[in-house]
């Protein structure tokens, strides 16, 4: 009986897998044919984040032969919104969203969203409020968004990637865990992660590949290990982290804000929108629901309305 071993899935490109050992080794490993999901019927593509065990063939090959169960998963939906859809990442700790008040603009749509993609896959998610340094500059624009998130109950860091504000709160924030790191395009994100690791280059040249994206990341993702212990996840693009099949009916529970007095509607299947004696709509007027996260709420409700149709 050969012995196996265990490890973390860090780079994935359709046939052949890096992984990482937990005794320390890295390890390049195939599969054979279809593998099943330990407890599961089904079978499933190997992912990053994945727990997996393997074994040295008879060639002195690595082989991985099981998926252990994944505590938590994210989704790519396939660009022309066709049906198709598949696992991107597993196991992942918890997702850090960059995001900046001015060059770029990030919008509190796009950022509610995330929060909901979140919520819906059970991972815990934080903002990094990137260029602190410009946005002190507009303080009430920076007051109504930390006053937004703070209500809705979001941890909101703040940060300057730049000149390297906040990033030591950061990093321990990051050591030991999975992070699932996004942002859209000109935020930050590579400043930060170079601030992070200063030293990457020398490491494996794996994070420095945040800058540019190869050949096999446009496709897959990959983890990039933190000296610190510890991953980050780059997902290729953040279109990519779809919501799958939330209906209108259950987009609310993903608003945690929202569900606060959900409960005191006087329908039970109420959405918030127009019917009378809603909790939700009077916890706007009065304050205790951010308007602009009511907003967002409401325009995902409307598209929902749009792609049904
Ligand atoms: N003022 C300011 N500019 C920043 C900060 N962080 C990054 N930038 C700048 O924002 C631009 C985009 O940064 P980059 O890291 O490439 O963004 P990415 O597209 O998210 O990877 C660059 O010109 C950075 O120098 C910050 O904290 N403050
Ligand atoms: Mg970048
Ligand atoms: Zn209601």
């Amino acid at each position: 009986m050969e012995r196996e071993y265990t490890a973390t899935v860090v780079q994935s490109t359709g046939s052949w897998y890096r992984l990482r050992s937990d005794s320390g080794e890295w390890v390049e490993a195939r599969i054979r044919g279809k593998l099943r999901l330990r407890g599961s019927r089904s079978t499933s593509p190997v992912v990053v984040g994945d727990r997996v065990d393997y074994r040295f063939d008879a060639r002195g090959e690595a082989v991985i032969t099981d998926i252990r169960p994944r505590r938590n998963y994210i989704i790519r939906r396939s660009p022309n919104l066709s049906k198709e859809s598949h696992i991107i990442a597993a196991n992942i700790d918890q997702a850090f969203l960059v995001v900046s008040l001015f060059s770029p603009s990030t919008s509190y749509e796009f950022i509610d969203r995330f929060l909901v993609t979140c919520e819906a896959y059970r991972i815990p998610a934080t903002i990094l409020l990137n260029k602190i340094d410009l946005a002190r500059t507009r303080p009430q624009e920076l007051g109504e968004f930390l006053e937004t998130y703070s209500l809705a109950g979001y941890r909101v860091l703040t940060l300057s990637a730049a000149d390297g504000e906040g990033v030591e709160g950061l990093r321990e924030l990051l050591a030991g865990r999975t992070t699932l790191l996004s942002g859209n395009s000109g935020v930050g994100k590579s400043t930060l992660v170079a601030a992070l690791e200063p030293g990457a280059d020398v490491r494996t040249g794996a994070v420095s590949e945040f800058h540019h994206k190869g050949k096999h990341t446009t496709t897959f993702s990959q983890m990039y290990p933190l000296s610190d212990g510890g991953f980050l996840i780059d997902t290729p693009g953040i279109k990519g982290f779809g919501l799958l099949d939330i209906g209108a009916d259950e987009l609310a529970r993903y608003f945690p804000d929202l569900m606060r007095f959900a409960p005191g509607c006087q329908f039970y299947n109420c959405t918030h929108v127009h019917e009378p004696g809603c909790a939700v709509q009077q916890a706007v007027r009065e304050g205790g629901i951010a308007f602009r996260r009511y907003e967002s709420y409401l325009k995902m409700l409307d598209e929902d309305e749009k792609y049904r149709k």
